[in-house]
């Protein structure tokens, strides 16, 4: 059995597990920014967990591409009344944030049991301080920054440079007392990726896993390549192709499914380990 140590929580990873997403940015993409108050913030993470989110990830900073730039002060108020009020929801809490400041505030506050780093903690003191909180860790890669990443991203072996670049993460993090158990990476789709890119880290999602060497946790939901393949321009237009892809990640062995849609997800999961258990056990 793998288990996944996050702050209060020692999560069985051998069931692939929804991460809901609680974005709490008034400019967000794909909510429209509905959930900025703390109580409507409350009321979706309800929703979120009934529909069979086992996880809630909360962001107060918008990494799309030319998303208005937000003060560590302001992303923190933000999140803080949000991170407050699901705390005693009993679901593990994930703050998705790429700040050393936001992150020890949270940490500080006793609020979170993962931190989720789109820079995996590359921001100055990040490491020392989340290695040192008993909290689970995402390391995501990316290539360049939001506002550009998109622009002209270039690989020579996508698989290979995305996988080093994980391991090279986790080996710091242990290096700094982290044990493995804590860890999960991420290959980043859409942050510096083409469509092309993004095939083929989700076609080689196993040979990314183990060259990271710890379990993965992906994000698909409503990206802008799902909007390449479809041509369907709105994003919350795209949860067919939403649902499918978190499919294909979770047959290929991903973890943990981050999504906005999280009833969907939880019953096309359904699906699956349903036809699996069948076909595991000795009834013909
Ligand atoms: C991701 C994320 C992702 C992880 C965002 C969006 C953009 N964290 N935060 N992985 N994406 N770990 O949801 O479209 O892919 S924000």
């Amino acid at each position: 059995m793998t288990t996944f140590q996050c702050g209060r929580f020692a999560l069985d990873l051998s069931r692939p597990l929804i991460m809901g997403i609680l974005n709490v940015t008034p400019d967000s993409f794909s909510d429209g920014g509905r959930f900025d108050r703390s109580d409507a913030a409350l009321l979706h993470a309800r929703q979120l967990l009934a529909d069979g989110a086992g996880i809630l990830d909360i962001g107060g900073e918008s990494t799309r591409p030319g998303a208005p730039y937000v003060s560590p002060e302001d992303e923190w108020a933000r999140v803080a009344p949000v991170l407050e009020a699901v705390r005693e929801l009993g679901v593990p809490v994930s703050l998705d944030t790429r700040r050393a400041s936001v992150m020890q505030a949270a940490l500080d506050a006793g609020l979170v049991d993962l931190i989720n780093d789109v820079s995996a903690l590359e921001d100055e003191g990040a490491l020392p301080l989340v290695a040192k909180a008993p909290v689970g860790i995402c390391l995501m890669h990316k290539q360049g920054n939001p506002g550009t990443m998109q622009q002209k991203p270039e690989y020579e072996d996508v698989v290979a440079e995305v996988g080093a670049y994980l391991a090279s993460r986790v080996a710091l993090c242990l290096q700094a007392g982290v044990v493995r158990e804590r860890i999960l990476a991420d290959p980043g789709f859409g942050f510096g990726k083409t469509l092309a890119h993004n095939l083929t880290l989700l076609a080689k999602l196993p040979q990314v896993e183990q060259r990271a060497g710890v379990p993965l946790l992906v994000g698909l939901s409503r990206k802008s390549m799902l909007g390449a393949i479809t041509g369907e321009a709105e994003p919350a237009q795209r949860l067919g192709a939403s649902v499918a892809a978190a499919m294909e990640a979770a047959r290929r062995g991903a973890k943990i499914i981050r999504v906005h849609d999280v009833k969907a997800t939880q019953q096309a999961l359904q699906v699956w380990a349903a036809l699996d258990s069948m076909t595991s056990s000795t009834v013909s």
